[in-house]
């Protein structure tokens, strides 16, 4: 798929038509398991998720259960926020394509076992939520299925435990390898379960559940901190505050009045999803380059902090970046791979917001960054190296602003030495590419801003490969 893709994104530069390669990737389908109604913030996060929805094959909403929600589950919540959504559909469609029919997201809404965790698991808890997720998998189309997790998992372990008690171990391993799962923390006990009985199940989250430490430490709650924590890691608090919210959220229609009042944290659930956008950065197969939801890489979780469980198999994890923050000191940290686009996410959202009620003209829609030569380049110790953005452009004709960003932490290039972009800020620039005793990877992220209201900003990811 990535060949495909770097083939097209050459061809496309080569024929100057200025067309991002990003609009001819494939949708990725989606399965939401969400613990909604436990607090308000599933709920935000649901609504955030509905006015993304035309971007992907949304193909399921499970109502279940979690360690905040142990004997119910909550389906008429969703389609109570569906029928919000039912009414902004139209004006929506005015700025963008594909969003589904609202009686369509009704009938993949579904309810999972009404118990805790592995109690939920086993002979005669299946239910609708874990046929229908069997379903999904099942259906003949090579796509692979993305299930973000924001309550408990025990749904997905329900589906796992039957698909292997009634398949050979070839039809298991099949199964298994079209899910990719993301978990918001463990809310119940089947996260670890699943890890242990499912290893080759490519899993990414932050463990853990039983010390309120590892909802602190976990990587998505760099979504938005809490009043305490967001003002000292260097993250913009403002922009994922209530009265933020209130301006650009509550205010806006049918489906901003859905939103609920931040209790704890804004959308604690929503960098389960926000990694699957198709910004042009984002790239979901690949949890170790980073993007909107965070960045982890593939280790082992005992060896961090808050992680009891004695595992042995590996999983995408908390990663670190070093990142500047609005208070100009340096931070590094996990919840920096996340809150490092704070503001470009927010920004997007609060510009399908407005989708929900305004005309074409008086709202913004997102730039396309194109760069010129590809996403994936080869280059030698000593050349100059070419940066172009000059084929971008904004479909609103808005002025466009320019940053390369030299994102160390993805490559493999020794960041002690960081390469020397001429002109961050340029349409075209250069750098000169380092000295090497081995091929690395050099991560280059181009950011295109528009100046519209609220300004938006679309990417694209040039992953060099030094040679000596
Ligand atoms: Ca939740
Ligand atoms: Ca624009």
């Amino acid at each position: 798929m990535k060949l495909i893709r770097n083939v097209l994104c050459c061809v496309v530069a080569l024929s100057a038509m200025h067309v991002n390669a990003q609009e001819k990737a494939p949708k990725h389908r989606v399965l939401i398991l969400t613990d909604i109604e436990n607090e308000p913030d599933d709920t935000q996060s649901m609504i955030r998720f509905l006015t993304y929805s035309n971007q992907w094959d949304v193909e399921g909403l499970v109502a279940t259960t979690s360690i905040h929600q142990q004997k119910r589950v909550a389906p008429e919540k969703i389609k109570q926020l569906i029928e919000a959504y039912r009414k902004v559909r139209t004006n929506l469609l005015l700025h963008e394509k594909g969003y589904p029919e609202a009686d369509y997201l009704l009938s993949i809404t579904k309810s999972a076992y009404p118990d805790f965790g592995l109690n939920a698991i086993g002979k005669g808890k299946d239910s609708e939520g874990s046929e229908w997720i069997i379903k999904v998998v099942d259906k003949k189309d090579d796509r692979l299925v993305w299930i973000p997790v924001w309550g408990g998992a025990n749904c997905l372990a329900q589906a796992l435990w039957k698909v292997k008690m009634t398949r050979s171990p070839e039809d298991v391993k099949k199964f298994v390898s079209k899910i990719r799962m993301y978990t918001i923390s463990d809310q119940d006990d089947t996260g670890p379960w699943i890890r242990k009985n499912f290893p080759d199940l490519f899993y990414v989250g932050s463990p853990g559940y039983h010390a309120a430490g590892a909802y602190h430490y976990a990587t998505w709650s760099g979504i938005s901190g809490d009043k305490f924590h967001g003002r000292f890691t260097g993250a913009n608090f403002e922009i994922v505050d209530n009265p933020w919210l209130d301006e650009h959220v509550r205010s806006h229609g049918p489906m901003g009045a859905e939103y609920p009042f931040t209790k704890f944290l804004m959308e604690g659930d929503t960098p389960s999803f926000l990694g699957l956008v198709d910004n042009g950065l984002n790239d979901p197969e690949h949890p170790e380059y980073g993007g909107w939801g965070g960045r982890y890489e593939l280790y082992t979780p005992r060896t961090l902090k808050y992680f009891h469980e004695p595992e042995t198999r590996p999983i995408y994890t908390d990663a670190m970046d070093e990142v500047k923050g609005v208070d100009g000191n340096f931070h590094t940290s996990n919840k920096a791979t996340l809150w490092r686009w704070r503001e470009a996410f927010q920004h997007d959202f609060a510009a399908r917001m407005d989708w929900t009620i305004k005309p074409y003209k008086e709202a913004n829609h997102p730039p396309k960054a194109v760069v010129k030569g590809g996403n994936r380049v080869n280059a030698k110790t000593g050349e100059t190296v070419a940066l172009n953005a000059e084929g971008s452009q904004d479909p609103d004709g808005n002025a466009l602003s320019y940053e390369w960003i030299y994102y160390p932490e993805p490559g493999s290039y020794n960041i002690k030495e960081p390469i020397q972009i001429k002109d961050v800020k340029a349409a075209s620039t250069s750098f000169v590419a380092p000295k090497v005793e081995k091929p690395e990877t050099i991560h280059v992220i181009l950011a295109v801003t528009d100046n519209g209201i609220p300004a938006l900003t679309r990417y694209q990811r040039v992953i060099f490969t030094v040679y000596p």
